[in-house]
């Protein structure tokens, strides 16, 4: 009998959030898994996520940069992947003000660099592009899908548009298998700390354990359609498994104010928000997406896609995460317990 040849996957971004998981399902589907990682001088930082997950000796990891066009080229030469999903990016919105050029050249031209890579050295590889709700910014439909205009609001849904429209674009130019997937918020226990769902479970959980007697906030009126990146990797796959390339939103359908997102964390470890939570201005943003809610009927009537774990659940799971990295990593005086 012959052996089947094992699929490729490079993922750029494999040491983020969704890298993580992604790699995570990728293994499990039987592929080889390869990740371009930034260089850093604590590299066992930068690969804390796939730690976490265990799966840290089964991916094959190389240097290189989405600013660096020859380094990707390279990578594509060598590596020769079958799909290819680009999740790199400068991804905090609130950063973006602060860091705009840095924001265009990895999150914008960057993707650029790794399709021209896939273009010239894999062009048989089919792309995954990492798009983002953020373009719809100010919304022009209440509810958001595959056709409704983009606003964006910042310096990285600008970058985001950029790349979204130069996927397409390379899909109708070089008839690239390439996609985008437009997908909503989603969170998990790999969070970066910077973004408000992971900052909340882990305030909660501080304040739980008497580490921390406030938590500030910014503007907690905004609504976002919050899921579960483990289910949203699964999308990523699904678009590269259909024949022809497309775009998909990828969302619950559900919306929810920040406010109640964090009433539900709190609620979880017994606590009222109200005597915790402190407004701080500086934590308002120049130009706000004020509420997202998106319209997942495409991927789920064409890839067969829905999100499964419900926002309660993942708060939960990311509370009680955080909770117990506290209780390795800290020094509890059961005394200040709350
Ligand atoms: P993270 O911020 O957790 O991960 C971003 C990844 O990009 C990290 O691996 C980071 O490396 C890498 N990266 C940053 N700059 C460069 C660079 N110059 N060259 C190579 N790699 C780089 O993001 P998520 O996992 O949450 O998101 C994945 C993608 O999906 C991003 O593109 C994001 O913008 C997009 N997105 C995310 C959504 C979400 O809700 N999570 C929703 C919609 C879109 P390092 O570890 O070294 O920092
Ligand atoms: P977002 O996520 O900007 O939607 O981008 P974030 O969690 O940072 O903010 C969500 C909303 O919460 C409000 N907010 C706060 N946000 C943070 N980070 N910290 C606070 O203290 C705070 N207080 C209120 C924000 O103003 C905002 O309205 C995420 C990223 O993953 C992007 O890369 C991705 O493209 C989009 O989701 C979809």
């Amino acid at each position: 009998m012959r052996a089947r040849k094992l699929r490729k996957a490079l993922i750029t971004g494999i040491t983020g959030q969704d890298g993580a998981y992604l790699a995570q399902l990728l293994l499990g589907k039987g592929y080889e898994v390869h990740g371009v990682v930034r260089r850093s001088s604590h590299a066992e930082v930068s690969s804390h996520r796939l730690r976490w997950l265990g799966i840290e000796n089964d991916v094959k990891l190389i240097d290189g940069n989405l600013n660096d066009l020859s380094c990707l080229m390279r990578i594509m030469q060598t590596i020769k992947p079958d799909e290819v999903y680009n999740l790199g990016a400068q991804s905090f919105v609130h950063s973006s003000w602060q860091q705009p050029l840095l924001t265009a050249q990895v999150t914008a031209v960057g993707v650029t660099n790794v399709l021209e890579a896939v273009r010239i050295e894999a062009p048989t590889a089919r792309f995954y592009q990492a798009s983002s709700s953020e373009m719809f910014g100010l919304i022009q439909e209440t509810i958001q899908s595959e056709t409704t205009p983009f606003y964006p609001r910042s310096p990285y849904a600008v970058a985001k548009l950029y790349g979204h429209w130069i996927t397409v674009n390379y899909r109708e130019s070089f008839g690239m298998h390439a996609s985008s997937g437009i997908l909503f918020n989603h969170e998990s226990p790999l969070r970066g700390k910077e973004f408000v769902t992971r900052k909340v479970t882990d305030a909660a959980a501080r304040i739980k354990l008497g580490l921390q007697d406030e938590l500030p906030m910014g503007n907690i009126d905004a609504k976002r359609d919050w899921g579960h990146a483990k289910d949203y990797v699964k999308a990523m796959w699904m678009m590269l498994q259909q024949d022809k390339p497309d775009d998909y939103v990828v969302a619950t359908g559900r919306t929810t104010t920040v406010r109640d997102m964090i009433r539900i964390a709190f609620d979880h470890i017994g606590l009222n928000p109200a005597d915790f939570v402190r407004i701080d201005a500086s934590l308002f943003r120049p130009a706000e997406v004020e509420v997202l809610q998106g319209n997942p009927e495409k991927a789920k009537a064409k890839l067969g896609w829905e999100a499964k774990i419900t926002l309660e659940e993942m708060i939960a799971e990311m509370v009680d995460a955080d909770l117990a990295r506290l209780r390795r990593s800290e020094d509890i005086d059961p005394s200040k317990m709350r």
